[in-house]
């Protein structure tokens, strides 16, 4: 079975037993009142969920199984030589809940190897469609095509007991985890490299074999995708795309069917899409005001029109963060190591400095500071990958480790199909006047 997925299942059944100890016994107590605003407004602050494999903090940011991003950084295994934790390590801790050697390391990077093949058909699914697709488009439509290997929907068709779910769905996320660099890089290939396709390197770990079958052979690029798939991996689990893939795995849909619909929210323009936004938006600056870099000056006007003209800034604002994301900080700790002189760079640090002050006097932006989004996109130029369409994809690739390690604990968990009660303004109009309850 591998010892990973033993361990896993030590964990788990140790868990379970607290969780179910948990809910016998205090299961009546109120965690929080829920108000109007509340629900009408995208359910903010609402707990309604447990996700194990992370936890953000409104002022702290995120933090893995208790451990920051810059904790990860340091105390992570590493490539030798490099100095970026191996994402390898990330799954590991957020599944088994303990900072991995460098053996746990090296077993996930040797087993996702040996499961990264992909069947033809999915090529062929992705080939069906116009070159001109959205990449995220191609990404689902890859990933759908691979539903066909399921283990966990094979097993269930079959009649599978419900203590077997959780070694299923195990099977199935190490597979796609291991496999979806692969659809990613002939995406990237097919749109954007005239269909000329680079076969994986077995023996590099998974993040710099991703780097290596996109094309980007510079050591500096692989470091940075080590980074970049650590730190997009997860947010906790209300995320659109983490709160999708669960909520769509609560009806016992298999991985590829969960995952795959995550990836649909993150394609959204408000979540994952902003990555491409970003870099969308200071070239459309840059263009319109001739080349070159922009004044601060500059900066601000372009803000101001952007805002007059009812758009967002993207890149900026959160709906749980308060403060500067720790993943913007860590991405800029890599370009002041990396590329303190690149133009781009320059700019987003330009843009952050401007940015802020601008929405916090708007009197309505509840977090004015950078997100994940605002810096990721001119690190990826400043190694050519200069097609903003796929930076999503990339996110998406990363985003599989968080999701796919909560979706193993939730059937490990034994977790109910999510169905939370839904009312009309009627009913609302009704309750402010004391007419109805809620049940
Ligand atoms: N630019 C302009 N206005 C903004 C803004 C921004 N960056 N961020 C928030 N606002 C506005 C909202 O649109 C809202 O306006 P209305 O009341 O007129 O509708 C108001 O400020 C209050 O919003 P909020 O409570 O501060 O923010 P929300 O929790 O509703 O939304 C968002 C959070 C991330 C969606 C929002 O900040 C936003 O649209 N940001 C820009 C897009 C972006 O960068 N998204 C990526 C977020 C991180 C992520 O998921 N990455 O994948």
């Amino acid at each position: 079975m591998g010892y990973i997925k033993e361990k896993f299942k030590v964990k788990a059944d140790e868990l379970n037993a607290e969780v179910k100890d948990l809910v016998k016994n205090h299961g009546d107590m109120k965690i929080e009142d829920v108000t109007l605003a509340q629900v009408y407004q995208g359910m903010r602050g609402i707990t309604g969920l447990v996700t194990e494999t992370s936890l953000l903090d409104a002022n702290e940011g995120i933090r893995f199984r208790g451990y920051s991003i810059p904790e990860l950084r340091e105390k992570m295994p590493k490539v030798k030589g490099g100095a970026e934790p191996l994402p390898e390590g990330l799954f590991y801790l957020m599944l088994i809940g303990e900072l991995p050697e460098e053996a746990d390391v090296q077993h996930l990077s040797n087993q996702w190897a040996r499961r990264s093949h992909v069947p033809n058909h999915v090529f062929a699914a992705i080939d069906a469609l116009p070159v001109s697709a959205h990449p995220m488009t191609m990404f689902t439509v890859g990933v759908m095509a691979l539903q066909t290997e399921s283990t966990f929907a094979k097993a269930y068709a079959e009649g599978m007991n419900k203590k077997d779910y959780w070694s299923y769905m195990y099977d199935d996320s190490m597979d796609l985890i291991a496999r979806l660099p692969r659809i990613a890089a002939y995406i990237y290939r097919r749109k954007y490299k005239n269909n000329v396709h680079i076969q994986p390197n077995g023996l590099l770990d998974w993040a710099g074999n991703f780097a290596h079958m996109l094309g980007y052979e510079d050591e500096g690029f692989k470091e940075l995708m080590r980074l970049y798939m650590t730190i997009h991996a997860d947010h906790e689990g209300g995320n659109v795309s983490a709160h999708t893939t669960h909520l769509v795995g609560s009806a016992l849909s298999d991985a590829y069917l969960s995952f795959a619909a995550g990836m649909n929210g993150l394609a959204g323009p408000l979540h994952g899409l902003a990555n491409q936004e970003v870099i969308k938006w200071i070239l459309e600056m840059r263009e319109e005001l001739g080349g070159g870099s922009p004044t601060k000056q500059q900066i601000e006007d372009y803000v101001r029109k952007t805002l007059s003209e009812g758009k967002v800034v993207p890149g900026y604002g959160h709906a749980v963060l308060r403060k500067t994301d720790p993943r913007f900080t860590a991405q800029m700790e890599f370009a002041k190591k990396h590329l303190a002189d690149d133009e781009l760079v320059k700019i987003v640090w330009l843009v952050y400095e401007t940015v802020p002050p601008i929405l916090e006097s708007l009197g309505k932006v509840k977090n004015p500071w950078p997100n994940v989004d605002a810096h990721s996109g001119a690190l990826l130029v400043h190694y050519g990958l200069v097609e903003y369409e796929f930076y999503t994809v990339l996110f998406g690739v990363s985003r599989a480790l968080g999701v796919l390690a909560s979706l193993c604990w939730d059937r490990a968990l034994g977790f109910s199909l999510e169905r939370p009660k839904s009312v009309t303004t009627e009913w609302m109009k009704q309750f402010v006047a004391g007419k109805v309850e809620a049940e």
